[in-house]
């Protein structure tokens, strides 16, 4: 239940938005009707759901709706559940991390909450009683090794850095022999998320993922993109990007306690293919969340 009442304190604002509106919508439901599914499929599109998967849902509904027979406010309301719960129900949610060592490349561009991720995500496995190597692979930002550190240092885990301006494939290559070496349990990989440009990034995210791919060629490997909720539609098109670059296993979508518009979720998980693994809800150790799909429905919903 943890996870379910946290979601439900982060997503206060997300669900001011879609969730009241949609409540809204069934406490003065009149009926089934073109009204109440163009109603609905705008509040979605509103709600950064996506105009594909705004109206893919909203024409699923209203066929489960003709089909079943469906007209009381509360089946509807239950079918729409179901509907968005497969959207973004996935088989591989979970974080595959069971070789020792195992690693996760945490990219996504500055700001968006990536080291705080990988601080968070430390504690987590530390508090398992797994052994964790940090790699301070972004040593374009002076402080990032600093910022990393700290959370080391918090989460009682290993850390590998380079001076500023090394070359950062280099501290992933150094991490994972340090790995080896020590028989730690999991590797977690910092990257900048900015810089000289752009291609610049995504070659040296391409570097890395060569150097992962030869070092540990039998090893788990997660390649997590970290989008920031709050910057809606455009964070898709940067994800696109990334994944071009590294391929990706899966989504980490941050500061969604910060945004009313929650719905990006769907999209996320449609238009990238791509599993979301864990929400960011807020600036705390513990605000970094498993994602559970019938639970985030269950708590939009409510
Ligand atoms: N409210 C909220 N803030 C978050 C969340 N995740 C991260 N932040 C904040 O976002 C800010 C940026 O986080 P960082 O972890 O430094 O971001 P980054 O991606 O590593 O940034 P660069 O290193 O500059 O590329 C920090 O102030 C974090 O505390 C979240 O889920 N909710
Ligand atoms: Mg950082």
């Amino acid at each position: 239940m943890a996870f379910f009442n946290k979601i439900l304190e982060g997503l206060s604002k997300t669900k001011k938005n879609i969730s009241n509106q949609l409540t809204g919508m069934f406490d003065s439901f009149t009926g089934a009707n073109d009204e109440f599914f163009d109603e609905l499929e705008e509040l979605l599109i509103l709600a950064d759901v996506g105009v594909e998967v705004s109206t893919d849902v909203t024409e699923q509904l209203r066929e489960t709706v003709k089909q079943n027979g469906l007209r009381g406010s509360e089946e509807i309301r239950q079918a729409l559940a179901n509907i968005l719960e497969e959207v973004i129900d996935r088989p591989d949610q979970k974080l595959k991390t069971s070789t020792k060592p195992s690693i996760i490349l945490v990219i996504g561009v500055n700001g968006v909450g990536k080291t705080t991720t990988i601080g968070k995500l430390a504690m987590k496995f530390t508090g398992d009683g797994k052994k964790v190597l940090l790699a301070a692979g972004d040593t374009f930002r002076a402080a990032a090794a600093e910022q990393l550190t700290i959370w080391s240092e918090r989460a009682n885990a290993d850390i590998v850095k380079h001076g500023e301006g090394s070359d950062p494939a280099s501290v992933i290559f150094d991490s994972i022999s340090a790995a080896k070496a020590r028989g730690a349990d999991i590797i977690i990989c910092d990257t900048a998320g900015r810089l000289h440009n752009k291609q610049n990034l995504m070659n040296e995210l391409a570097k890395i993922n060569r150097i992962i791919d030869r070092e540990l060629t039998d090893a788990d490997k997660e390649v997590l993109l970290v989008i920031d909720a709050t910057t809606g539609q455009n964070g898709l098109i940067q994800a696109k990007e990334f994944k071009k670059a590294t391929g990706l296993t899966g989504i980490v979508l941050t500061k969604l306690d910060g945004t009313a518009k929650g719905g990006i979720v769907f999209a996320v998980t449609k238009e990238l293919d791509v599993p979301v693994k864990f929400i960011g809800v807020g600036e705390q150790a513990d605000d970094l969340q498993e994602f559970q799909a019938h639970d985030f429905v269950k708590a939009l919903l409510q």
